[in-house]
C-alpha cells in the first residue's frame, strides 16, 4: 500500500491533517496523523466518509446538459466546454464581460481557486459577490480592536485556567478543539458554555448560560461592569496598551439587573461569572460564528472582546480572545478579505459586485447589462443564501448556468450545463486553516474519475477555446499546474517548500502567543476599546454596545429561528453519504418543552413554520436542549430532505463587514393535520 499524508479542504476551523492509503491507485485506508499536534486523532466521521464520498455512485462524473423537458442527458467534455465557450463570447461580445455572474462558496478550499479569479480577469471581468456567509461580522471586530486576526496555538486552550465558549459549539463544528479543552479541565480548568441552546459542547462544560438569541453584548457589557467597579481590571496593562478605557468605562448603562431583563440571565449570575473571569489568572474566550450573525453581530463580538482586553488576558500563555487565527494563510490575501468592498477601490474596473447576503434584491436591482450567464461553483446558494426564494428566482431569470458540482444539488439541478467537478484526493493544492496554526500540502492521491477535470484545466481549456492567453494569465496548462503551485509557494520568505511537501508546518512567522510582542496593527498601534474606524467604515458607535435585534417587521412573531451546523455535514456537504445516512437522525424541528406544551405538540407531529417570507414543513422533537421561544433547525439540509430554512430568512447585513444576518429571523408554527 502506498501512503499520503494529506489535508482536508473543507470550510471548517478544524482542517485536519490524516493519512491515506493507496492501492492499485485506488483509496483503501484513511488514518489519523498524529504530527499535527491539533488533529493528532484524525478527521471526523466526514473526514473518513471521504471513502465512499471518492468512489459514490451518485458522484457526477460526466459533463451534463438539460433538455428541454428538463432532465439532463451526458454530453462530451469538448461539445460542453464549447458550447460554454460560444456563450461567454456571445455574451460579452452583445452585453459586456458584467452580463456574466461567477458565484463562488466555500465548498472547498486551497490555493487553486485564485485560479477561477485569475480566468475571470483575462476574460475581461464579471459581475460578482462581496461579503460572505460565514463570520466577516467577527472579523471585523476582532481587526478593529486588536488589528489582525489571531490567536494562541490551539493546543495552548490546555493551560487556560478558566474557559468560555462563547456561541461556540466545539463538539460539533470543532471536534478536535474538545481535546484540548478536555486537557484543560484534566488540569483543573473550569470550563463555561453560553448558548441559548443546551449543546453537546455544554455537556462536557461545568457551567452552561443561556442568554436570549442575540443579546450577548448587554450580559457582555453587564460582566464588564462590573469589573470595572469592582477594581478587577488590569490598569498596568490598559494604561500601556489600550485605547479608549476611560471612554468606554463611562458609557457602560448596562447593570447586571438591566443585563437580566435583557437577556434573561440571573443577574447574580453575571455578577458570578465576571468575577471569575477578572480572577481566573488564564482566561481563554472562544467566541463561535453563530452570535456573530445578527444585525448587531460585529458590535457583539467587540463586547465580548472587551473583557479579555480590560482584564489583560491578550498576548500570554492560556489566554487570549479565540476567533478566528489567519497565521496559517501565507501564500495569499485571506488577511484581508474582499469585506471592504464597496469601500476599496482596486478591483472596481474588473469586477461589478453584488452582496452576498441579500444577492436575491441586489441581482433584481442590478442596472444594465443583466445577467446573460452565470457561473456557480464550490457553492449551494439554492439552499444556503438568505432569501432563498429570491434567489431561486434570480437564478430562474439567468438564461444560460454552469454548474461545477460533485454530486446533483439543488443548485446543480437548476443548470443548462453541469460539469462535474474534482474531488479532495484528485488535484495537489496548499491549504491554509483559520484555527490550525499548520500550512498544509495536500497531495493528488488518485486519479480523477469518469471525465471530471479540476477547475484550472477547465478554465484552462475555456481560455484555448475563446482565443485567450491562458498562460500569460496565470492559468496553467495541465501539464503545469505542479509548477504554478510550487511558484506560488516558493516565493515566500522563510518558508521551506521541501518541508511542506513532506508534512504540515507552522510558518516562520507565527506568532505564539499572539500578540505576545504587545504590537497592534490599528491606527493607534493600541487595542482600539475606542475605533474611529468603527465609525468611518460602518456608521457604529466608536465603542461596543449593545443594539437591539433588528426584527425585520415581525417582531409579534413568537419565535426565534436558529439555524446551526451539525456534526455530520460541512453545511450542504455529506449528508448524502450512506455511512453518514446511517449515523444520524433525519433532520427535525427542535422545540423546548414549555413551547410544545403550550401548542399541544408532540415529538414526530408535523408542523408548518412560517412568516411573511414563506413556510416549511416539518415534524418536530420536543427537548429540554432548546430555550423556550426558540426553534432550531440545522441549515445545510437540502429542498428534498425536507430543507429549505432560507425560504424563512430575509436576506440582510450584519452590521459591519457586509456579514449575513441569518438568526435574526423571527418565525410562527401550526401543528398540521396527521
Ligand atoms: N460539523 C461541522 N463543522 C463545521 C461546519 C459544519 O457545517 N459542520 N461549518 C464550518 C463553518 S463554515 C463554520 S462558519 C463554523 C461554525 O461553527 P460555530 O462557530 O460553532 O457556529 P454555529 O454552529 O453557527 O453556532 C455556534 C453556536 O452558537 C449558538 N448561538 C446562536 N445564536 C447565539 C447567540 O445569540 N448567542 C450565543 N451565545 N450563542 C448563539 C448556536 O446555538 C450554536 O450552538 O463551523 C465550521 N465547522
Ligand atoms: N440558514 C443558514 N444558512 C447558512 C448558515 C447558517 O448558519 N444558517 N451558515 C452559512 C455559512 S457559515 C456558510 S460557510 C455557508 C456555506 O454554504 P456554501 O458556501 O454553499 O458551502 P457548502 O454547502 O459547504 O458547499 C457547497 C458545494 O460545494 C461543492 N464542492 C465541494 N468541493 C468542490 C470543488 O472542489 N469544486 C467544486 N466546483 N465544488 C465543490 C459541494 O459538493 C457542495 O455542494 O452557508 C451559510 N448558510
Ligand atoms: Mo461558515
Amino acid at each position: 500500500m502506498k501512503e499520503f499524508i494529506t489535508v482536508c479542504p473543507r470550510n471548517c476551523y478544524s482542517t485536519c491533517t490524516f493519512r491515506v492509503f493507496t492501492e492499485d491507485g485506488r483509496v483503501m485506508r484513511i488514518l489519523p496523523y498524529e504530527g499535527n499536534l491539533a488533529t493528532p486523532e484524525g478527521p471526523c466521521i466526514k473526514g473518513l466518509s471521504y471513502l465512499e464520498r471518492e468512489y459514490s455512485s451518485e458522484r457526477l462524473i460526466y459533463p451534463l446538459r438539460r433538455q428541454s423537458d428538463g432532465s439532463f442527458v451526458r454530453i462530451g467534455t469538448d461539445e460542453a466546454l464549447n458550447i460554454i465557450a460560444e456563450r461567454l463570447c456571445g455574451a460579452k461580445a452583445k452585453h459586456g464581460p458584467h452580463s456574466v455572474l461567477f458565484y463562488s462558496g466555500s465548498g472547498s478550499s486551497g490555493l487553486s481557486n485564485d485560479i477561477a479569479v485569475s480566468f475571470w480577469k483575462l476574460f475581461g471581468g464579471a459581475t460578482t459577490t462581496y461579503g460572505n456567509l460565514c463570520w466577516p461580522a467577527g472579523l471585523e471586530a476582532v481587526r478593529l480592536t486588536l488589528g489582525e486576526v489571531k490567536h494562541n496555538l490551539p493546543w495552548d486552550i490546555a493551560n487556560a485556567s478558566m474557559i468560555i465558549l462563547w456561541g461556540k459549539n466545539s463538539a460539533e463544528t470543532n471536534v478536535q478543539e474538545m481535546i484540548h479543552i478536555a486537557k484543560a479541565r484534566q488540569n483543573g480548568a473550569k470550563v463555561v458554555v453560553i448558548d441559548p441552546r443546551r449543546t453537546l459542547t455544554a455537556d462536557k462544560a461545568d457551567l452552561l448560560i443561556r442568554p436570549r438569541p442575540g443579546t450577548d453584548a448587554a450580559l457582555a457589557l453587564a460582566m464588564a461592569r462590573v469589573i470595572i467597579d469592582r477594581g478587577l481590571t488590569d490598569r498596568e496593562f490598559i494604561s500601556r496598551h489600550v485605547s479608549g478605557f476611560d471612554q468606554f468605562a463611562a458609557s457602560l448603562q448596562v447593570t447586571p439587573a438591566k443585563a437580566q431583563e435583557i437577556t434573561g440571565v440571573p443577574a447574580q449570575t453575571i455578577i458570578d461569572i465576571a468575577v471569575e473571569a477578572a480572577g481566573a489568572g488564564r482566561l481563554t474566550i472562544v467566541a463561535g460564528y453563530g452570535l456573530q450573525r445578527y444585525t448587531n453581530g460585529g458590535q457583539t463580538i467587540r463586547s465580548l472582546l472587551s473583557i479579555p482586553v480590560i482584564t489583560g488576558m491578550i498576548g500570554k500563555p492560556g489566554c487570549g480572545f479565540n476567533f478566528a487565527n489567519l497565521q496559517s494563510y501565507i501564500f495569499d490575501d485571506v488577511k484581508e478579505p474582499l469585506s471592504y468592498y464597496p469601500h476599496s477601490e482596486t478591483d472596481q474596473p474588473f469586477r461589478r459586485a453584488i452582496s452576498m447576503a441579500t444577492f436575491g434584491q441586489d441581482f433584481f436591482a442590478l442596472e444594465e447589462p443583466a445577467i446573460e450567464f452565470a457561473w456557480i461553483e464550490r457553492g449551494n446558494p439554492v439552499i444556503q443564501l438568505p432569501g432563498s426564494s429570491e434567489v431561486k428566482k434570480a437564478l430562474e431569470a439567468v438564461p444560460f448556468k454552469v454548474v461545477v458540482e460533485q454530486f446533483m444539488t439543488d443548485t446543480a439541478a437548476m443548470a443548462d450545463i453541469i460539469l462535474p467537478a474534482k474531488g479532495m484526493l484528485e488535484q495537489a493544492d496548499v491549504v491554509g486553516s483559520y484555527w490550525n496554526p499548520y500550512a498544509q500540502y495536500k497531495p493528488k492521491i488518485v486519479d480523477p474519475p469518469g471525465e471530471v477535470l479540476p477547475e484550472s484545466e477547465i478554465y484552462w481549456r475555456l481560455a484555448r477555446l475563446m482565443g485567450l492567453n491562458a498562460d500569460e494569465a496565470g492559468i496553467p496548462a495541465p501539464e503545469k499546474y505542479d509548477d504554478w503551485l510550487m511558484k506560488r509557494i516558493s516565493c515566500t520568505p522563510g518558508f521551506v517548500r521541501e518541508e511542506l511537501m513532506q508534512k504540515p508546518v507552522i510558518p516562520d512567522r507565527n506568532e505564539h502567543p499572539a500578540y505576545a510582542n504587545m504590537k497592534f496593527a490599528t491606527p493607534s498601534g493600541k487595542i482600539e476599546l475606542w475605533s474611529e474606524r468603527a465609525v468611518k467604515l460602518w456608521g457604529v458607535n466608536p465603542l461596543p454596545t449593545y443594539e437591539p435585534l433588528d426584527n425585520f417587521g415581525e417582531a409579534h412573531l413568537p419565535m426565534r429561528l436558529m439555524t446551526p451546523n451539525i456534526a455530520s455535514r460541512i453545511h450542504s456537504q455529506f449528508g448524502n453519504l450512506e455511512v453518514v445516512r446511517s449515523v444520524v437522525e433525519e433532520p427535525v424541528w427542535k422545540i423546548s418543552v414549555a413551547d410544545a406544551r403550550s401548542r399541544g405538540l408532540k415529538s414526530g407531529d408535523m408542523i408548518r413554520v412560517f412568516n411573511s417570507r414563506g413556510e416549511v414543513t416539518g415534524r418536530v422533537s420536543v427537548t429540554h436542549r432548546v430555550k423556550s421561544g426558540s426553534l432550531v433547525f440545522p441549515n445545510g439540509i437540502w429542498l428534498g430532505e425536507g430543507g429549505g430554512v432560507n425560504r424563512l430568512i430575509a436576506p440582510s447585513e450584519t452590521d459591519m463587514g457586509h456579514g449575513t444576518a441569518f438568526h435574526n429571523t423571527r418565525v410562527d408554527i401550526e401543528k398540521m393535520a396527521p
